[in-house]
């Protein structure tokens, strides 16, 4: 499956989602809940004229989705132009920003997955330049993968666009929070992790955007409605990359 990560020891009992504590992810200050919680949610981020546009469009990727979204979709561009998604990345990230890869997930009847929990810990870059600190390296669909060292994953930020409302029945990003300040994580402090947090589960509408540091412990389930749960998947660095080495442009 093109998504799935395996990691068997850390998949969640069964597919079903775990008990989740029900608490309010709608914050005020989304760089504060950023810094605190790893992720915030912006609501209606992103009109919903756009949203039912892009969500048509998107009916021509087939599967799964697909990791170089604005290849196909160009018109997907236009999330990351959403006002309250630039306001959000110029107050956390500042004015030097790559916009480095653009993904949809297409998560419905025909493509189902689940993904245990995992952190975000390869980057896109232009090409491979052997550099200290950066390794093991990758092609995904022609474009060049690598685990850069942890400083770098913890200044770049997700952003996740909800083309359709999703919930625990159509398989939400749940997620744990407070993980993302500890590094690049092993699998048993993974496991320690998940056994003492409590996991919350970001429910959204179509047109929010969950904001979310790549180190942030996440991980979802099957679907198990007839309802698509398609996000459009926006990966932003910040930091200039040592010596040669080039963010890739989205
Ligand atoms: O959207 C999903 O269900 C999983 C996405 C995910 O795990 C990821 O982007 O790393």
């Amino acid at each position: 499956m093109l998504f799935s990560r395996r990691l068997p020891s850390l998949a969640y009992e069964g597919d079903s989602m775990p008990s989740f504590k029900r608490r309010r992810v709608d914050f005020v200050d989304p760089s504060t809940a950023l810094a605190h919680d790893g992720f915030a949610i912006l609501r209606n981020a992103v009109r919903a004229d756009l949203i039912a546009r892009l969500a048509d469009l998107c009916d021509a990727v087939p599967g799964a989705g697909i990791r170089n979204l604005f290849d196909v979709v160009p018109e997907a561009r236009e999330v990351a132009r959403a006002e309250p998604i630039r306001a959000a990345l110029r107050r956390i990230l500042g004015s030097r920003i790559a916009l480095t890869r653009a993904i949809l997930f297409d998560k419905q009847g025909a493509a189902n997955w689940s993904v245990p929990w995992h952190q975000d810990t390869v980057i896109a870059v232009e090409r491979k330049v052997d550099t200290p600190g950066f390794g093991p390296w990758s092609i995904k669909q022609g474009v060049t993968h690598v685990t850069p060292p942890a400083r770098v994953l913890e200044s770049m930020l997700t952003v996740r666009v909800h083309l359709d409302d999703a919930d625990a029945t159509n398989g939400a990003l749940s997620i744990l929070p407070r993980t993302h300040t500890r590094g690049i994580l092993d699998d048993d402090h993974i496991r320690d992790l998940r056994d003492s947090i409590e996991p919350v589960l970001c429910e959204c509408r179509a047109g929010d955007a969950l904001l979310m540091r790549p180190l942030l412990l996440h991980a979802s389930a099957r679907s198990t409605s007839p309802r698509r749960r398609r996000v459009i998947h926006l990966e932003y660095g910040t930091s200039r990359l040592p010596g040669k080495l080039q963010w890739a442009r989205a």
